[in-house]
């Protein structure tokens, strides 16, 4: 049963009466700025990510450190990839001492210190502040946002993944991806009425079919270049014939059925440093095991070949 904190206590989250997988929206959104006046002011080593490599989410945050080369400037906590009767779990063996961080079990805890009365879910991506022990957000489209564009005197490299120019470009394509896509597998995998299904399922290819006529014209999304919208369209992608596809029921095609598609996730994975964001048999075993009330044996199917399957798959190993 998913849990979440009510008045700071860990407690079962209460059913949807129509059977639609609802995702809360998320409470901590404050924003780091750039400048000295801010309550949270950019700086280098001064910030403290909670992420997993399951959650797409993180992922994309993932992506944008190491996009904005940012990834010495942001310490992180990772979570073990089974989450538990509590939640997230933190991985212990990889844990690194770091000051202002606590090293707790369960992320639970970080809420429960920072917010002591917090009523809402607990999930990753968190950005901690270390200094003040303060939660900045939870949102990680508001996370990307800010490591992409307040860093810039704290270590940040590279041109904007937001230019002005292309703004409007991009906040289209995310309205055609974000809820859709990306949130649109869950509300797939998550429904408990076919009513809620089919309508989630319906709206997840439709998207699908648009997007691969967007990436039939163009390299990446909003053009030649890379931007952020990649990086929120790419963990869906990374994730959907090897789980999504299988585990949340979304089985009308694969990426492997669309050309273009394919051929984007072949690309994109092999920019630099992206393939190092991926680890596949960490993914697999997230989705096929902690969803027990959709899995109830956890059982890890054997999974179809795709780009990613060759360095990491469970069948490589076995
Ligand atoms: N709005 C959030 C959503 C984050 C989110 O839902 N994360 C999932 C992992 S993929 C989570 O932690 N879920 C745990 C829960 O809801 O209890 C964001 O985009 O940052």
């Amino acid at each position: 049963m998913p849990r979440m904190l009510i008045n700071g206590i860990l407690r079962d989250k209460p059913a949807s009466a129509d059977g639609r997988f609802q995702r809360l929206p998320s409470v901590f959104r404050s924003w780091i700025e750039a400048g000295p006046g801010a309550t949270f002011p950019a700086a280098s080593g001064r910030y403290h990510l909670y992420l997993s490599k399951a959650c797409p989410w993180c992922h994309s945050v993932d992506l944008m450190l190491t996009f904005k080369g940012l990834r010495n400037a942001v310490s992180i906590t990772w979570m073990d990839p089974v989450t538990s009767e509590n939640g997230w779990i933190i991985d212990q063996q990889g844990f690194v001492e770091t000051a202002g961080v606590p090293r707790d079990r369960y992320l639970f805890e970080v809420y429960q210190r920072a917010a002591p009365d917090f009523t809402g879910p607990v999930t990753v991506p968190l950005l901690l502040d270390k200094p003040s022990g303060r939660i900045v957000s939870t949102e990680s489209a508001d996370i990307m946002r800010m490591l992409d564009t307040s860093f810039g005197e704290a270590g940040a490299t590279g041109p904007t993944l937001y230019p002005c120019v292309l703004q409007e470009e991009i906040d289209r394509l995310t309205g055609m991806i974000h809820t859709p896509i990306c949130n649109g597998v869950y509300r797939a995998g998550f429904a408990a009425s076919q009513t809620a299904y089919n309508e989630a399922v319906t709206q997840l290819f439709d998207a699908l079919n648009k997007v691969e006529m967007v990436l039939e014209q163009r390299r990446y999304l909003a053009g030649e270049a890379i931007t952020g919208i990649d990086l929120r369209l790419f963990p869906a992608l990374v994730r959907f014939d090897p789980v999504y596809v299988t585990h949340f029921k979304t089985d009308r095609k694969r990426i492997a059925d669309y050309p273009a598609l394919s051929r984007y996730l072949r690309d994109t994975g092999g920019l630099p440093g992206v393939r190092e964001t991926i680890d596949l048999p960490h993914i697999r075993a997230h989705y096929f095991q902690s969803h027990r009330h959709i899995n109830p044996a956890g059982i890890i199917p054997i999974g179809p070949d795709s780009p990613f399957t060759e360095i990491s798959s469970p069948r490589g190993t076995a």
